[in-house]
């Protein structure tokens, strides 16, 4: 599957940000500013880990002779950071190769300018050639969004490891503080902040879109310190308890989920995106009260369990963007809006954490169902598509092979199917776009604190 989204990547599309495999073109998209092959940097490490070396060495290449970050053009920080930052620096740190190692430390440099703001919260946008940075149009009155403004810390930590600059670590961890400090509703994180005064500008939760990610940073920038980073343990685990305090409800017919929130209303809808969350609970669950472990297998299971009902309750046992769990649906959308499935990864990536923290092999058993049905429905002739309707018996195709098909969903099926010392989660944490970085082990420390790289 990843040679064949690959080839047809290469062939008709290369150098450009995706493929658009109906028309068999290139698209370049509005996210990345100037910047291109966002496809070629998302998967140099699927394609390494998978052996696929000489696919790899064209990917390197393209990077090495063509990946011009003297770019202009709006692009999101976040998108930026989780695609290219993590993937090169992942590419780093699997093949030891001193290309990737210049060209993030240069396009980290570019990204800093966003952080200049009265609060030190980054815009969501920059211009990565003047440095200015403003904050999406559709986001209430300026703010800047959790998900994007929270998701940065691992790949900025590495920034620092690699370049002996503190600069990259000082700016997550001020955004760290001012969260950490900041009164919650409930204790609760809303999705808008204001980068200007510093407060919250709406109280709305979510797990997924517009929060996602900055819970998984949480946990996971714990788990990347070795254990170390006790603030950000602190903060997961009581992330958690107002989670589920707040948002964890059970449906009529006995199915685990996490609504949203809204100023206290609850919205009984759960987004293909927050189905990373199975996943989340589960490799967190060894580090919090030790009486609660089991309780947190259990939630991560029955998490799991509901976003595979959204896959089996469809037609295509594919799921849908949205599901629902009022006016008796049950895990189904009701929206025609909602319907659509892009590619994404998160219940795959759920299935495969599951999988190496209870070898239950039921997790294996819903992946191939995954993997037939993406074949069955996705699969066009020059390459993977996202579809209009899981629904639909017929589908209709969005002619769009996104790039985090190349460095999610396929990564974390090949993980599914390997063995646990592939990328082992005792040594790796993945970013939120899937690209492995470096546990940061204590014993690897050198005096002045950096990584000793011999060490992985
Ligand atoms: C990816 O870019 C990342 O997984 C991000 O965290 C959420 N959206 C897409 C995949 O759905």
């Amino acid at each position: 599957m990843m040679k064949f989204a690959w080839d047809n990547y290469k062939n008709f599309a290369w150098g450009k940000n995706e493929l658009r495999p109906l028309t068999r073109t290139g698209h370049i998209g509005n996210m990345f500013g100037g910047l291109r092959g966002a496809s070629i940097v998302d998967s140099l490490d699927t394609l390494y880990i998978m052996g696929l070396l000489d696919e790899y060495n064209d990917a390197k290449e393209w990077v090495q002779s063509s990946l011009d970050l003297n770019s202009n053009g709006e692009a999101s920080l976040f998108e930026v950071n989780i695609r290219y930052v993590g993937g090169l620096l992942s590419a780093y740190y699997l093949t030891g190769e001193e290309i990737f190692k210049r060209k993030v430390l240069d396009l980290g440099e570019k990204l800093l300018p966003a952080f200049n703001t009265p609060t030190g919260i980054p815009r969501g946008v920059i211009n990565l050639g003047s440095g200015t940075s403003w904050s999406w149009g559709w986001a209430s009155a300026g703010s800047s969004i959790l998900a994007e403004f929270g998701t940065l810390h691992l790949e900025f930590v590495h920034l620092s490891e690699l370049s002996n600059n503190p600069v990259y670590t000082e700016k997550v961890m001020n955004i760290r503080k001012l969260l950490n400090k900041i009164e919650k509703p409930h204790g609760l994180y809303p999705n808008f902040l204001s980068p200007v005064s510093g407060n919250w500008v709406q109280h709305h939760v979510s797990i997924g879109g517009l929060g996602d990610s900055f819970y998984e940073y949480l946990i996971k920038s714990y788990l990347m310190s070795d254990k170390t980073d006790e603030d950000a343990k602190k903060m997961y685990y009581g992330a958690l308890e107002a989670i589920e305090a707040n948002l964890v409800q059970k449906s009529p017919g006995g199915l685990t989920y996490m609504a949203e929130w809204r100023g206290g209303i609850l919205d009984h809808k759960m987004g293909h995106l927050a189905c990373f969350s199975g996943g989340m609970v589960g490799i967190g669950a060894d580090d919090g009260a030790p009486e609660k472990r089991q309780h947190y297998l259990d939630l991560a299971a029955e998490i799991t369990h509901t976003c595979h009902e959204s896959y089996s309750r469809s037609a295509t046992k594919l799921g849908p963007e949205a599901f629902r769990f009022d006016g008796g649906a049950e895990a189904t959308a009701t929206r025609l809006s909602d319907r659509y499935y892009i590619l994404r990864p998160e219940v795959i990536e759920s299935y495969m954490y599951m999988w190496r923290l209870t070898h239950d092999p039921k997790y294996r058993e819903w992946g191939w169902e995954a993997v037939e049905a993406l074949e069955q429905h996705c699969r066009v002739e020059a390459g993977f598509s996202g579809i209009r309707d899981v629904y639909a018996q017929t589908v209709s195709h969005d002619n769009m092979q996104q790039s985090f098909f190349l460095s999610e969903t396929l990564k974390y099926l090949y993980l599914l199917f390997s063995d646990d010392d592939l990328l082992s989660l005792e040594d790796w944490v993945f970013n939120t776009e899937a690209h492995p970085l470096p546990v940061i082990h204590k014993s690897c420390m050198e005096e002045g604190g950096g990584l000793r790289l011999d060490s992985l």
